[in-house]
């Protein structure tokens, strides 16, 4: 039978399953053979890598695996990203302003905040990545110290997004021409503009596209 549309996103489905079951060695072949077979970057990264964390995210919760495998899982996603990360770059042109970004204090999961400071610097972004468990002290030296045009705020954590307020409460105290942005999966366009963030956004794309927004008003 020829190849169809729904065999490709089966062979997307078992890079799923591979993160799921922690084989790096066979995410990273599978990715690789996908590229190779010119499947759509964003398709491979979806419904292969991000999608198998939504898996582990409910195996987890429902009592079948434990932190352990978590960061199992965490690393085999994270190889997979890494052979992608050429292709999600790619086209990067001249700096277009900077970006500071972090996971705020107390939280530790940076693989949403890693993809959206890979497809930032794709979008032709200077990010300086701070990675995680930062305080509001260190966003906002490095906003001063960067001339940063936007903070980027990640949490993963319903525990950790107070600490984005306070975060954005500190760079208002600063007195700093710097917008602030944030996002991580228990994080709401509500929330935001409760804790007056200047924008929000559900995924990497999105925090790209916001953030040359902010970047160019
Ligand atoms: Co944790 N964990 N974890 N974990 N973990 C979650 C988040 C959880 C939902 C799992 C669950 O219960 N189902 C749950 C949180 C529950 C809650 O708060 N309501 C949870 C928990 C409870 C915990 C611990 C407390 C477990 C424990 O110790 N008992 C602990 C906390 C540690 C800490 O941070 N202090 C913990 C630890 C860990 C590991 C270290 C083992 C590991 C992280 C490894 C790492 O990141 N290096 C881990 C993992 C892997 C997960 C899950 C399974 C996957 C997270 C992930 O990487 N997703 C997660 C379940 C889930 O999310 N389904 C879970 C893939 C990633 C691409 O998505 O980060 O959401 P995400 O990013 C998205 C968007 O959110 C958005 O863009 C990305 C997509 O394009 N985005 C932004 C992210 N940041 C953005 C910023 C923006 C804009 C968009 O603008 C600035």
């Amino acid at each position: 039978m020829p190849e169809t549309k729904g065999d490709l996103t089966m062979a997307v489905k078992d890079i799923a399953e591979a993160v799921a079951v922690f084989d790096r060695v066979k995410v990273v072949e599978l990715v690789e053979a996908e590229i190779a077979a010119k499947t759509e970057i964003d398709e491979i990264l979806n419904a292969g890598l991000i999608d198998a964390m939504d898996i582990v995210g409910k195996r987890f919760s429902s009592g079948e695996l434990f932190v352990p495998e978590m960061l199992m899982a965490a690393k085999a996603m994270k190889a997979g990203l890494e052979v992608l990360k050429p292709h999600l770059s790619a086209g990067a042109v001249a700096a277009k302003g900077t970006v500071v970004i972090g996971t705020v204090k107390g939280d530790l999961h940076d693989i949403g905040k890693n993809l959206v400071a890979l497809m930032m610097e794709g979008a032709g972004l200077e990010v300086v990545d701070l990675g995680v468990d930062i305080d509001a002290e260190k966003f906002v030296k490095a906003a001063v110290e960067h001339n940063a045009g936007v903070v980027a705020l990640s949490a993963l954590l319903t525990t950790t997004m107070p600490t984005m307020e306070i975060i954005v409460a500190a760079i208002k105290e600063a007195g700093i021409a710097v917008k602030t942005i944030v996002g991580g999966a228990p994080v709401t366009e509500a929330f935001a503009d409760q804790i007056g963030a200047d924008g929000f956004s559900t995924d990497a794309p999105g925090a790209v596209e916001l953030t040359r927004k902010l970047l160019s008003t």
